[in-house]
């Protein structure tokens, strides 16, 4: 009995690396600490009223950014173990099989369980305020979306102390991925993580094109819509196509590992090409999903800060719709080496050279944008002036990768690593690094400190360079992606330390991110700021910072676009101040999102163990809460108009 429940614990825990222990012991303590520090303060109620059941916008957002900003250290401090492991030849600083599981999780919780919530956060806090919304078309959902998102993501963390990690890359190519290659648990974690934190994205797509295509306030048409918005809606377009394949192919991929189908086995008649096909017919989306929002970013802060209107507005709209759509027409050049011939090859080649197009429309408006402007060299404003550069060399970079025949020679090298981290560091973290700097005031009624932002920006940009363009070299060098280690005689070591040493640049830069927030929670009060610190264009700065629960009021009027600009410069009239309000409708919180998506967690961790026992309990479970919600009534209230009132007249300072 004694040695079955030993053995049992043996494969349930990972066991045997110190790093991991450790790390076991330290989530262990932390745990503790939080259930303590709850429990002392008397919290649980307020965390579980307020913020577990919110169907606020703002709240989920604030939500969304916190998880993110977690996963980026996680997925930061794999990155460091990695680069510590490449810096020197012949290291054996990690186990091969560890350092195979670390790429893994790297990747996989960068793109998804980073950038992805990132984006939501901005999403939900940014989107209703700028269309002058009350909050996204279906709140409920919304919880949904989010809750679904973090269940997932857990179930795709716990396997780091549970079972084992996932090792086949952030993609889980077959046949490694298969069960003859991969019998653990890992894949499974992998599988499910995804499917259950999946299923809320595509939910947070279809809440967001109907937020906007619907919930737009009196007089804002398409094309009066804020740049951010456009670049929300493009992105949420690509989601609604995108994510159902990645669905469908992972469950494809399940059954295979589950009850021995063979879509994707060489034997039995499958074909692993088939699933690489597929998961790029979403993974190439995917990224254009993550950078067209930064995009959106990135025009906003221009805008903001050159104080002048977006050059080109209707080129920018249209480029951003082409790149939504020709996003879906280049996934093959993942994988010219497939052998589909030379045909194939120059359709996607050609394909994704074009979208060198519409991208470069954009960053030439970016540039007309600042031509001439006044521009105020605030954090936000860094972030985009680095960027340009930046995005320009990945772009570039990206442009040679898909000629073809080259590819052949640079397919799976370090130039490939260098390309994609330099787009996705340098548009998509740069990106969202700017707008949680810009919208931070709007989230939180304070600004973040500009000089420690100052230095975790120069330390991001100059570790960037430090740590990447090496790896352009190594890779024309033959140095290829997931290597474990070198041999002394490759002449990679010199590039490789110096790699390593702007990698912990970048981690230093993050810290200093910390401490900047830290000490701005920290001195809030002198940070305080009005509606429009930054003397905005758009609606959100013409309500209080942080915005009230019920946003607007009074629905603004948005005639001609960057309403609150125009009006500032009196080219339009101002919205006359209200003097009476009416009362305002609002959805009621639900705990239905949590336990529900709790369940799916439980539905897959049954999954990933074949615990039968576990996952059918809690489907029911999964049932009964749709049922619940179904058969709920009571789902929204009025705010009475004396309270809203009250609450404008305070922010007014108008004397009652
Ligand atoms: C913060 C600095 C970062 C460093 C130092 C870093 C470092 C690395 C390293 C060493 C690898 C492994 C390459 C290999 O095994 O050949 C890697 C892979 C990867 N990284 Fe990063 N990374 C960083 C940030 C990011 C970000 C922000 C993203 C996405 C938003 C990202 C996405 C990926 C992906 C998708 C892979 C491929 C994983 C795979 O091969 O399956 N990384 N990174
Ligand atoms: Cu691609």
């Amino acid at each position: 009995m004694f040695d079955k429940i030993k053995d049992f614990a043996s494969d349930f825990f990972v066991t045997g690396d110190p790093m991991i222990l450790g790390a076991q012991v330290s989530i262990g303590l932390t745990l503790v600490a939080i259930v303590f520090v709850l429990t002392f303060f008397k919290k649980w109620g307020w965390l579980w009223r307020e913020w577990l059941t919110s169907v606020d916008h703002k709240r989920i957002g604030i939500m969304y950014i916190i998880c993110s900003i977690l996963m980026l250290f996680r997925g930061g401090v794999d990155a460091l173990l990695m680069r510590v492991q490449l810096a020197m030849p012949n290291s054996e600083f990690l186990q091969p099989e560890h350092y195979n599981q670390i790429f893994t999780t790297h990747g996989v919780i960068m793109i998804l369980f980073m950038a992805m919530p990132l984006m939501f956060g901005l999403f939900n806090i940014v989107v209703p305020l700028q269309i002058g919304a009350r909050d996204v078309a279906y709140p409920f959902l919304n919880s949904l979306s989010f809750w679904m998102f973090f269940w997932g993501a857990m179930l795709f963390n716990v396997s780091f102390i549970i079972g084992g990690s996932p090792d086949a890359g952030w993609l889980s190519y077959p046949p490694l991925s298969e069960m003859s290659h991969s019998p653990g648990v890992g894949e499974d974690f992998y599988i499910w993580g995804i499917q259950i934190s999946g299923i809320g994205s595509l939910a947070t797509g279809i809440n967001f094109i109907v937020t906007i295509l619907k919930m737009r306030t009196p007089g804002m048409n398409l094309m009066k819509m804020p740049m951010f918005t456009w670049s929300v809606f493009s992105s949420c377009i690509i989601i609604i196509f995108a994510f159902p394949i990645l669905t469908v192919t992972l469950a494809l991929l399940f059954l295979d590992r589950f009850l021995g189908a063979h879509f994707f086995t060489l034997d039995g008649g499958g074909n692993p090409m088939m699933y690489i096909n597929l998961i790029w017919m979403w993974g190439h989306p995917e990224v254009y999903i993550v950078v067209l929002p930064a995009f959106g970013i990135f025009s906003e802060v221009v805008a903001t800060f050159a104080k002048k209107r977006l050059f080109g507005y209707k080129s920018m709209v249209f480029a951003m719709l082409i790149i939504s759509l020709f996003s879906f027409f280049t996934w093959a050049h993942h994988f010219f080496t497939m052998g589909s011939g030379a045909d194939v090859n120059a359709f996607f080649a050609i394909s994704t050279m074009l979208i060198a197009i519409p991208t470069g429309v954009k960053v030439f408006n970016w540039l007309f944008t600042m031509f001439r402007g006044k521009i105020q060299f605030t954090t936000p404003m860094l972030w985009t002036i680095a960027f340009i550069p930046c995005f320009i060399v990945g772009g570039m970079t990206g442009v040679l990768l898909s000629v073809a025949p080259a590819d052949f020679q640079f397919h799976n090298s370090y130039f490939l690593i260098a390309h994609f981290h330099q787009v996705l560091i340098g548009g998509v973290a740069f990106g969202y690094f700017a707008g949680l700097y810009y919208w931070w005031p709007k989230m939180f009624g304070f600004r973040l400190n500009e000089h420690l932002g100052k230095w975790a920006f120069w330390l991001w940009n100059i570790g960037f360079y430090v740590c990447f363009m090496p790896q352009y070299f190594l890779g024309l060098d033959g140095m290829t992606r997931r290597t474990y280690t070198y041999s002394w005689d490759m002449g990679w070591g010199p590039l490789n330390i110096v790699s390593t040493v702007g990698g912990f640049l970048m981690g230093l830069a993050f810290l200093f991110q910390v401490w900047q927030i830290a000490h701005s929670i920290k001195f809030f009060k002198e940070h305080k700021v009005g509606s429009d610190p930054w003397d905005g264009r758009t609606l959100e700065w013409s309500i209080p910072s942080p915005a009230p629960i019920y946003n607007f009021a009074v629905l603004p009027k948005a005639e001609v676009a960057d309403v609150v600009w125009e009006e500032k410069q009196g080219t339009v009239k101002k919205q006359p101040v209200p003097t009476t309000y009416e009362p305002i409708h609002m959805p009621k919180n639900s705990g239905i999102p949590f336990i529900m998506s709790a369940m799916w967690f439980f539905a897959g961790f049954g999954f990933v163990w074949g615990w039968m026992w576990l996952t059918i309990p809690a489907l029911i479970g999964v049932a009964i809460c749709m049922l619940a919600r179904s058969f709920s009534y009571d789902t929204d209230y009025y705010i009475p108009a004396e309270e809203v009132k009250a609450t404008e007249d305070a922010w007014r300072g108008v004397k009652v």
